[in-house]
């Protein structure tokens, strides 16, 4: 299957200019101007893309794939991610994970809802574990979840400095970042540990003491929902000087919630550390509100739609250029979660694109080589949907 798409403006994230791009099955085969092949034999598909942009495909690193929930009883868990809602929204690769409620929502199911992905034409891997320490686990043991079940890339999402967390020791969190990464080490994949970070006043000091205290890199530790307040997004950039990655949840429930984190992403490029800054949806996850004593008041549910969507807003408020913005689901989360030949538009790397038109909405989106969305028409639906 050859495919060339011509005449795109070309984010790879670094600004290519307008040039061709050469599909060769799932994969990149070649970057140039006015790729002309005049194999006869060969069915060629040839799209002319002049006019539009073309980014590689978004990597969402924590998504709720099977569904999350539950803070407010039974009736508040919520439903599983369906194929097309991820392709609207651009994203070609996802890491799943489990939340609050570690057991109803089980890591078989979240396994299997990768899989069922990964067959829908995406890709796709999970976290081990849930919010709760010690972790479930598929095995009894992390170092045996990296090293015998493939789509395990990382623990998460941990829960420090929440209510909601299970108020684990510093030596339980040790122990859990040791031992993800020996078996990121031994499985040859990231071995991250994604933090879900509540509003607590401790914040990610955890992080910071492992990271200053212990052999182990900061590199493994990967927080996120760093923009939930000022307080935290600032550990944040100071974990980032230290080499830590750190991640913002762009899923809002309200419309200053949404302002809060582009002022926090401008915030971010002002301070020249946007290279370890990665922006995750938290779709399918719940976004609960509780009162100050604590009660539950309601909840929404995150959107992964909200992924792009975020980074479109700062790139139209004109705080970060395009090339700066997409870097931070793109590039950004292929280095944290080391998936080669994910997240850049280069030679011989997955065929995964979005294509963007002069407005900056999503119009097509290729995986592996394959359109699953052509001018806003979605071509693959989930199997149900
Ligand atoms: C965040 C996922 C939160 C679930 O703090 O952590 O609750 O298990 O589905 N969501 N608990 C949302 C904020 C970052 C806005 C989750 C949720
Ligand atoms: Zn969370």
């Amino acid at each position: 299957m050859v495919k060339v798409l011509k005449n795109a403006e070309i984010f790879s994230p670094k600004y290519l200019g307008k040039k061709d791009i050469l599909i060769l099955n799932d994969k990149i085969a070649l970057i140039e101007k006015d790729i002309n092949l005049s194999i006869s034999s060969m069915d060629i598909e040839i799209y002319d893309f002049s006019g539009k942009i073309v980014l590689p495909g978004f990597i969402d690193s924590h998504v709720h794939i099977s569904g999350g929930g539950g803070e407010g009883g039974f009736s508040s868990r919520t439903p599983e991610i369906n194929l097309s809602q991820l392709i609207r929204a651009g994203v070609t690769t996802i890491v799943g994970c489990l939340g609050t409620d570690g057991i109803t929502r089980s890591l078989e199911n979240l396994y299997a809802k990768a899989k069922a992905l990964e067959e829908e034409g995406i890709s796709s891997f999970i976290y081990s574990g849930s919010y709760a320490v010690p972790p479930v686990t598929f095995t009894g043991s992390i170092v045996k979840d990296f090293i015998l079940i493939d789509k395990v890339i990382g623990v998460g999402e941990i829960a420090i400095s929440d209510h909601r967390s299970t108020q684990p020791t510093f030596e339980e969190i040790k122990k859990i970042v040791s031992n993800t990464r020996l078996g990121g080490l031994l499985s040859n994949k990231a071995g991250v540990v994604n933090f879900h970070v509540g509003s607590g006043d401790n914040g990610i000091d955890y992080l910071i003491n492992i990271a200053k205290n212990t052999e182990i890199p900061a590199s493994v530790m990967y927080p996120t929902h760093m923009n939930r307040n000022k307080k935290l997004l600032y550990q944040g950039i100071e974990f980032a000087k230290m080499g830590g990655y750190f991640d913002l949840t762009t899923s809002y429930s309200t419309e200053e919630g949404k302002l809060k984190t582009i002022e926090f992403i401008k915030e971010c490029f002002e301070n020249n550390i946007i290279d370890k800054v990665t922006l995750s949806s938290d779709g399918q996850g719940s976004l609960p509100k509780f009162d100050s004593s604590g009660d539950f008041i309601g909840l929404k549910i995150g959107e992964i739609s909200s992924l792009f969507e975020i980074v479109r807003e700062v790139v139209k408020k004109g705080y970060l250029p395009l090339e700066e913005a997409i870097k931070t689901i793109t590039l950004n989360p292929s280095k944290v979660l080391k998936l080669k030949n994910k997240g850049q538009i280069e030679i011989s790397f997955d065929a995964d694109l979005v294509i963007l038109n002069k407005d900056l909405e999503i119009e097509s989106v290729i995986s592996k080589g394959i359109f699953l969305m052509k001018e806003k028409k979605i071509l693959k639906k989930g199997t149900f949907e």
